[in-house]
């Protein structure tokens, strides 16, 4: 006799039926509890709330009670609804705040955003889902819609015509034109369109895919599990989507100085002298370095919170000598824990239940470098403070800073990660891994961060990561994983991280020199000039590749080398203070010209040069035996960094770059703070400034401003306001320069006696300075106050004791 298996469904054939998408149908009802605003339609319905006059939450919901929460992108506290006017008309619902006038139409669910003059920004047209839980919605595109941000993701500036996943993903030598998925996933797409500019952020660290590409007039954003929960951030501009997305998700925490030192890696420096003869040599070759990477084989067999007992026998030691070198080291953390009952921390995980189990209870076991391996289950605070706490294996080293990799989590199977039925236990709310995939590798270094923060004791944590969602730039810099030692990709590390920045991650940057494959001589000096003006500096190459340490090879590329590292160094106030500006706006330290010239239709899409906050502009020279290159010059007199040419900008310009050369110019009127050069950022050769006034001029209607900040560039006591800030001041009137400057905030107190400031390619000849005489420069050296020519541009250096009151000085120009 047959059992009832005789008429399964599958022996009757495959069963079709068709998936229809719901939409919530028209409004049958609104109501508002505590400044929410719950609007449901025939079938589920749409909550909305006002964080702000400029930022609007939507979330879509399909049951009856809708669920607020949110992901740990969002900070808890920009999350309070605020009250605004509602009006209801026959058919629609006005919200309205002092900037904008949301309009939700009644019968359809479709959402108008206008500003004050009536102008549509944004329209979302058709929010809809599948009876299997997917959310899609559809937005107006217009034919001069330019798309930007999406974090890290490869090809041009300019999203328009693509298309994008974000489910972080371990491939390697990814960075192709056409890869839709890398490591890391914000979900905000920013939008310009004519004067207008807005961000979408879409609040769900599953699988989500953003299409710019195959719908004419319109791009969608969808999701394949949980809840559509988007935040429209107004602008008009570039930079308040970018501000108020920040405020939304959080800013970076002003790193370390060390932290934006150069870095040197490679998969792996194998042993302890191997890596102290590495910080010897950049000693010896006056080589600026902060830092040396240890990658994975530092590790006995792969465990993490261990040292090979063969290769690193003494850590304690090496990194004693490192330190009297002023170098640090960074070691490899990746999430996966080696499957080895006599391991501590294997155990105690087991024992405490801090794996990652599917819902039955077993364990999900991936293999990984150290074989079958577990994966903390970082969603639970309890989890993330065991692992927090293991850091202090460590932070007893003298180890300030980790680097997570690996932490998509990359698994090595089919799918490339843990499977989909995976539990995480998220505090007593359990998602599947589907749901929460994303988040995965920025839990862990916000794990990371904070058992570091814990056991450092007042000094400034560094974490480095590969994955990340939204948010992550509370915890990490991220670098753009497994890049190649390719002209292409250099090139591509431009628009890569230029997105990141305006996504929120300020702190970014490429492998220098590439990855995988060989790197070459000219390569690597034009990827190192590049590279010293990224936010974060690390040359890293992999395992079987070429060396390529800045001596690699030979005398000409080393000088090369050891001139621009040296420039980060000179320049580290200045770079400092446009982390400090990160910390506080949220704007990145570089920056793609749209950002800043918004109405220049040539720089739409320009993203082979960029600037170095506001006013410098960096252009790279990224093809082989290239000694010119066009640079775009936008509004503005612009001054040729290497020989103060003046060149009038909004047009194209020829640079001449030898390989020693890389383009760089600077806008007349800027001031550039710099400091003595420093072989890594903490040496103890003082706190000298130099303010640099590029294009001075001694006409009426001259003027330049700047701001420095500066604190022990270590600990967090600037947060208690032990941080000082100097404005400096440059104005003129008929033949005379003034320079004014004073402490706004007096809380550090700087080693130094005296300030200098230097006019570089000024537009006038100096003839006096009042009240100083003119001396020789090796008299200023000594330390006294008066002024020289020096001669380079005509340029002066004028050089007056340092006073917490600040002061001022009249730079008299020469007559005729
Ligand atoms: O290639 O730890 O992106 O920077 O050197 C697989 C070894 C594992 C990937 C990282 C890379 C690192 C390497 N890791």
């Amino acid at each position: 006799m047959e059992s009832s298996e005789a008429i399964r469904p599958e022996k009757m054939g495959p069963l079709v039926m068709k998936e229809t998408w719901n939409t919530p149908g028209g409004i049958v009802s609104w109501e508002r509890s505590e400044n929410i605003y719950i609007c449901r339609g025939e079938c589920g319905g749409m909550v909305i709330m006002f964080l702000s006059d400029e930022i609007v939450r939507m979330k879509v919901f399909r049951d009856k009670v809708p669920d607020l929460t949110t992901t740990a992108a969002i900070l808890p506290e920009c999350c309070i609804p605020h009250l605004f006017p509602v009006e209801e008309t026959e058919n629609e619902l006005i919200f309205t705040t002092s900037a904008i006038r949301l309009i939700l139409e009644k019968s359809s669910f479709l959402i108008k955003v206008e500003n004050m003059q009536g102008k549509v920004i944004m329209q979302q047209n058709l929010t809809s889902w599948n009876p299997r839980g997917a959310s899609h919605a559809e937005y107006d595109m217009q034919p001069d819609s330019h798309f930007y941000g999406l974090g890290e993701k490869a090809s041009f500036l300019d999203k328009r015509g693509e298309r994008y996943t974000n489910w972080n993903t371990d491939v390697f030598a990814p960075h192709l034109p056409e890869i839709e998925a890398l490591y890391e996933s914000i979900p905000l797409l920013i939008h310009m369109h004519g004067e207008l500019s807005y961000g979408l952020f879409l609040d769900n660290p599953g699988r989500s895919d953003f299409d710019m590409r195959s719908h004419g007039v319109a791009f969608t954003i969808s999701c394949s599990t949980g809840a559509y929960d988007i935040y429209f951030i107004n602008g008009p501009h570039i930079k308040d989507v970018v501000k108020r997305y920040t405020s939304l998700t959080g800013r970076i925490p002003l790193p370390p100085k060390w932290a934006i030192g150069y870095h040197q890696s490679r998969y792996s420096y194998m042993n302890q002298q191997e890596v102290l003869q590495l910080a010897r040599t950049f000693r010896e070759k006056r080589i600026p370095c902060d830092v040396i990477y240890l990658d994975i084989h530092y590790m006995d067999e792969y465990r993490v919170f261990t040292f090979d007992p063969v290769n690193f026998p003494s850590p304690d030691k090496m990194i004693r000598e490192l330190g009297e070198l002023g170098v640090r080291i960074v070691p490899i953390v990746d999430p996966g824990v080696k499957k080895d009952p006599n391991y501590e921390v294997y155990k105690e995980g087991v024992l405490d239940k801090h794996f990652c189990r599917r819902l039955e209870g077993d364990i999900f076991f991936g293999e990984v470098w150290p074989g079958i391996s577990a994966f903390p289950d970082f969603s639970d605070s309890r989890t993330a403070e065991w692992w927090g706490d293991l850091h202090k294996y460590y932070t007893d080293l003298g180890i300030q800073g980790i680097w997570n990799d690996m932490n998509e989590p990359a698994v090595f199977n089919e799918s490339k990660t843990m499977d989909l039925d995976v539990m995480h236990f998220n505090n007593g709310r359990p998602v599947t891994h589907e749901e929460y995939h994303n988040l995965y590798g920025m839990m862990m270094s916000k794990a990371t961060y904070e058992g570091l923060a814990e056991h450092l004791q007042g000094e400034r944590p560094f974490v480095l990561t590969r994955a990340g969602y939204a948010g992550i730039q509370r915890y990490a810099a991220v670098w753009t994983g497994d890049n190649r030692s390719f002209w292409e990709h250099m090139a591509m590390a431009m628009p890569m991280v230029l997105n990141m920045g305006l996504s929120g991650l300020a702190f970014a940057g490429p492998d220098i020199g590439g990855f995988a494959h060989h790197t070459s001589a000219q390569l690597l000096v034009r990827w190192t000039q590049m590279g010293v003006f990224f936010p974060y500096c690390r040359n890293h190459s992999s395992i079987g590749t070429l060396r390529q340490e800045p001596w690699s090879f030979g005398e000409e590329v080393e000088g090369i080398l050891r001139e621009f590292i040296g420039l980060r160094y000179r320049w580290m106030p200045h770079l400092y203070n446009l982390f400090r500006e990160a910390e506080v706006s949220g704007l990145p330290v570089i920056r793609p010209l749209i950002l800043e010239y918004p109405r220049d239709p040539h720089v739409t899409n320009l993203c082979d040069q960029y600037l170095l906050g506001e006013n410098v502009l960096i252009a790279p020279v990224y093809r082989p035996d290239t000694d010119h290159r066009s640079v775009y010059l936008p509004e503005g007199r612009w001054i040729d960094y290497w020989d103060g040419e003046v060149h009038e900008g909004g047009r194209h310009i020829l640079a001449v770059a030898p390989l020693r050369i890389m383009p760089m110019y600077v806008r007349e009127g800027t001031f550039v703070a710099e400091g003595p050069l420093k072989q890594y950022a903490q040496e103890e050769t003082g706190e000298m400034i130099i303010f640099h006034l590029y294009g001075a001029q001694a006409e009426e209607g001259f003027s330049a401003s700047y701001s420095l900040y500066e604190d022990d560039g270590h600990s967090f006591s600037y947060r208690k306001g032990d941080y000082s800030e100097m404005r400096v001041h440059a104005e003129a009137e008929k033949g005379r320069l003034m320079l004014k400057w004073s402490y706004t905030m007096d809380g550090y107190k700087p080693h130094r006696e005296t300030l200098r400031f230097a006019l570089c390619y000024p537009f006038f000849e100096t003839a006096a300075v009042e009240g100083l005489g003119e001396i020789s420069i090796e008299e200023l050296d000594e330390g006294r106050a008066g002024w020289t020519r020096n001669g380079k541009g005509g340029s002066i250096i004028v050089q007056v004791s340092e006073s917490r009151d600040g002061g001022e000085l009249v730079i008299v120009a020469a007559q005729g």
